[in-house]
């Protein structure tokens, strides 16, 4: 491993660095020749949906529609490396339990079906047929169905295998269905329905064409939805402004290259995408946006006495929206001074902000992470909309909020029935379909099934994709309640940690991914998924599976149900398996509003678009129109320890060679860290404050009274640009310090941006002192 260095990118994002950072990933893995042949039909009509992000397939694609990190993607899993019984041969789990995450995904694609051995601490081999029946009957044998056994999914899986994984829990007898979007966009889900009566966002891509103005918060394109840069440098070359709310100066929300453009990446000829740039504070946006809309009703009161028109709009807050008297009495009674505490920006920020946005006639908001992962996620999301209703912009071309989905098919994994709150699908329809009582109660989040794990309470937990165990808080209290669950499934491409916390009984189930050739008895088969802006697209998969012994997700869901279920001849699982069309039969019947003449849509250049009342200005809200959502209060952490003066926000952060828990590499490009992901960025006044020193090892200890001990030791102090009581750490590494009831009120999205620490150095020595950018 070479020394880890800092040196600010003086790049733009995308450009010659994507480039040659693609040119690396494919030598690495094996597969420069047949991995750019793929690429052809990736994001296509009839090609294959990019594995990485959900960022929107657009109807009418670049000749290459995939982005740096798509390629990534697109080559973990067309690896030509194989992780074979040989592998686990070698390897007691014991000692793979030392390994960091790159390192354990590097050995490339699982062969075979595994079984854990606990006599020999291995992994050995076992066929499919033994693995479902001993499943099955641990399945069966499980006492309290409602509180013994979860299904989590990762936002990966297609709309079928959901549906039928959703199926397959309801007839079992519970709704605990926990997913990888109760960590990312639950916020979302909670916040919306209840200010505009819908819980995803409201624009499509060609609204993008028709804004006048874009609001940033909290995302972060450069790495995590690149594609969408194409639309933000069109906008930018138009003249748009692009505000953008972020702690961090990212470069993806700076400045672009496109690398698919010959004449821009010859001339390097960038493009500016931010017009302003306000490094919010960690958990400050719910002030800020507060500052922005005090702002802007100051600017309709000024216009109104100059005799100038309304900066309100007024005949749409008349019509539409319920809730605006007391959302502005809040507002007059919050001082600019406690705004700006809170939010670590002047007030002439905010108010640069409003009177762009108050001049402009479609303004769409875009936000991420950044967001819904604070304990006040849900009322800042309400806040950002209140901002978009104060003058009509939902409802309307150009104009509307747009949550950046994670996981490519995590939205759609939601639509046709993952989800742990039963009043949120049609159980009715459900019921009758297949001709039984499916369980009312909520099954458990993400959060609740760890609780029932802490508690001893889960018998079996089936892992149908994801790294449940990394991807979750408070590793030092999960990872050894794990190993005492009796059965724990991985249903994984690729070895993780989840599956070296075995526990009685455990099992790793390898898979086809979505790029491979699905062949059954009739046939090659298709998936569909959508995208973050509701659109459903077909896939078809065009590479040789990695292994002759991977079964796809779909057949395993229907081989265990067949197994555990009592027979129901109106759920005809061995259709299902072979013929997915009969899956996306069933789905339509279900959900016949969205899915009707499924078969045939799909396949529709940029996907068919579900249902969005708001679009009509249809508001599914209990007033029957779009509320004003007003917060309780501006304490974003009322609860927590008071935030003192050596108490620091961390943020857990995503590097640009990453997807989630799969470290691609230790490179963070455009923040200028390689080689490690070993550090923590720190503003140099905090530094000095704290008395420490740039390329000092620190430890980081958790701010909480609950009597646990949660630290992280040996990371490097980075100075960087990072505002005055905030820090930045790399997730998952850092999600040892998160406690498991730390999360956003309503959602119980866990709350990993600002996560309270201390702070002390582990020695008096500068262990890297390359580390400090002004001494290299
Ligand atoms: N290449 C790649 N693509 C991905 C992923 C990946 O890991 N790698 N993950 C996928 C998934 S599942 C998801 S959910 C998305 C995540 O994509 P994003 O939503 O972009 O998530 P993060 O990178 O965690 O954080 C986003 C931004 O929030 C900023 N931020 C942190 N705290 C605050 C705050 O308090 N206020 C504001 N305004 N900003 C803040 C950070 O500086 C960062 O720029 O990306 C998806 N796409
Ligand atoms: N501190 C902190 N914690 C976080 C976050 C954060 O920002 N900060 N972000 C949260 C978010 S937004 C999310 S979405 C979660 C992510 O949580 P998960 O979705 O559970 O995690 P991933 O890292 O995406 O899962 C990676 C694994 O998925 C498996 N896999 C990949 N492709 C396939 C496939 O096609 N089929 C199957 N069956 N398996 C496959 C591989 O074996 C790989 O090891 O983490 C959350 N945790
Ligand atoms: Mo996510």
């Amino acid at each position: 491993m070479q020394k880890p260095t800092f040196k600010p990118y003086r790049l733009p994002s995308g450009g010659w660095g994507s480039a040659f950072s693609v040119g690396n990933i494919l030598r690495r893995e094996g597969v420069l020749a047949s991995v750019p042949v793929a690429l052809t039909r990736h994001n296509k009509v009839d090609g294959y949906q990019c594995n990485s992000c959900a960022w929107v397939k657009p109807a009418s694609p670049l000749p290459f529609e995939f982005c740096e990190n798509g390629v990534k993607a697109v080559a973990w899993e067309l690896t030509a490396h194989r992780c074979t019984p040989d592998f686990f041969a070698k390897h007691t789990v014991t000692e793979l339990l030392d390994w960091d995450d790159y390192h354990l995904e590097q050995p490339g694609r699982l062969t075979h079906p595994l079984r854990y051995d606990a006599a020999s601490d291995k992994y050995v081999p076992v066929s499919w047929g033994h693995a479902v029946e001993e499943i099955a009957r641990e399945l069966r044998a499980v006492e309290d169905r409602k509180k013994g056994t979860v299904f989590y999914s990762s936002g990966r899986l297609s709309n079928e295998g959901s549906y039928l994984y959703g199926l397959l829990a309801r007839l079992y007898g519970n709704n605990n269905l926990p997913d990888s979007s109760n960590m990312c966009h639950e916020t979302t889900s909670v916040a919306l329905p209840a200010s505009i009566g819908q819980g995803i966002g409201t624009v499509a891509l060609d609204d993008f064409g028709k804004a006048d103005c874009l609001l940033f918060f909290g995302q972060n394109p450069g790495s995590n939805s690149p594609r969408m840069l194409h639309p933000l440098q069109e906008a930018s070359q138009r003249g748009v402004p692009i505000i953008t709310y972020n702690p961090l100066r990212e470069r993806g929300l700076e400045r672009f290259l496109n690398p698919q453009s010959a004449v821009e990446m010859l001339t390097r000829k960038e493009t500016r995408i931010s017009s302003q740039y306000h490094q919010v504070k960690a958990g400050g946006d719910l002030a800020a946006l507060a500052g922005i809309c005090k702002a802007v009703l100051a600017l309709h009161d000024a216009s109104l006495a100059e005799g100038g028109g309304p900066v309100l709009d007024e005949a749409f807050i008349q019509e539409h929206t319920h809730g605006f008297d007391t959302f502005l009495a809040w507002l007059e009674t919050q001082e600019w001074d406690k705004l700006e505490r809170r939010s670590g920006l002047h007030r002439a920020d905010m108010e640069s902000t409003a009177k762009v946005y108050s001049v402009s006639k479609a303004v769409i908001a875009v936000y991420g992470m950044g967001l819904t992962q604070h304990r006040a996620g849900v009322e800042t999301v309400q806040m950002l909309v209140n901002l978009l209703l104060m003058r009509g912009n939902m409802g309307r071309g150009g104009a509307g909020i747009c949550p950046v989905r994670g996981h490519s098919n995590v939205q759609g994994q939601r639509t046709v029935g993952i989800t742990e709150k039963p009043e949120l699908f049609p159980l009715d329809r459900l019921g009758a379909q297949f001709g039984f009582e499916p369980p009312r109660e909520a099954g458990y989040n993400t959060v609740e099934a760890c609780e029932a794990v802490l508690k001893d309470e889960v018998r079996a937990f089936i892992m149908l994709g994801g790294n449940f165990v990394r991807a979750i808080p408070d590793h030092g209290q999960m990872e050894p309640a794990w190993r005492r669950i009796r059965l724990t499934v991985n249903v994984i491409t690729k070895l993780n940690r989840s599956a070296l916390l075995p526990g009685e009984i455990s099992y790793i189930l390898p898979v086809l991914g979505r790029l491979e050739i699905d062949e059954t008895k009739a046939g090659p088969q298709v998936l569909s998924m959508e995208d973050t802006s509701a659109c459903v697209h077909g896939n078809r998969g065009l590479r040789k599976p990695a292994s002759p012994h991977l079964i796809s997700e779909i057949r395993l869901i229907c081989e265990l149900a067949r197994a555990v279920l009592e027979p129901n001849p109106r759920v005809r699982w061995d259709d299902y398996m072979q013929d997915y069309a009969e899956i996306r039969k069933e789905i339509g019947e279900t959900l016949p509003d969205s899915f009707w003449d499924y078969e045939r849509r799909m396949w529709e250049p940029g996907g068919f678009q579900r249902d969005m009342p708001v679009k009509r200005r249809e508001w599914c809200t209990d007033t029957g129109r779009a509320n004003f959502v007003t917060p309780n209060a501006l304490d974003e952490d009322a609860d927590m320890p008071a935030i003192g003066h050596d108490v620091l926000r961390l943020m857990t952060l995503r590097s640009n060679d990453q997807f989630n828990t799969t470290v691609y590499g230790y490179d963070d490009r455009f923040r200028g860290i390689n080689n490690t992901r070993k550090v923590v960025l720190m503003n140099r006044s905090d530094i000095d404050r704290l008395g420490l020193k740039v390329g000092q090892a620190v430890t980081l200890k958790t701010v909480a009274d609950d009597g646990i001990d949660r630290r992280l030791s040996g990371l490097l102090v980075v100075a960087y640009d990072i505002p005055i009581g905030c820090i930045g750490g790399y997730y998952p590494e850092c999600n040892v310090l998160m406690p498991i009831w730390h999360y956003a009120s309503g959602s119980k999205t866990p709350a990993a941006k600002m996560i309270p620490v201390t702070m002390h150095a582990d020695s008096d020595r500068v262990l890297e002192p390359q580390l400090d950018y002004a001494a290299g």
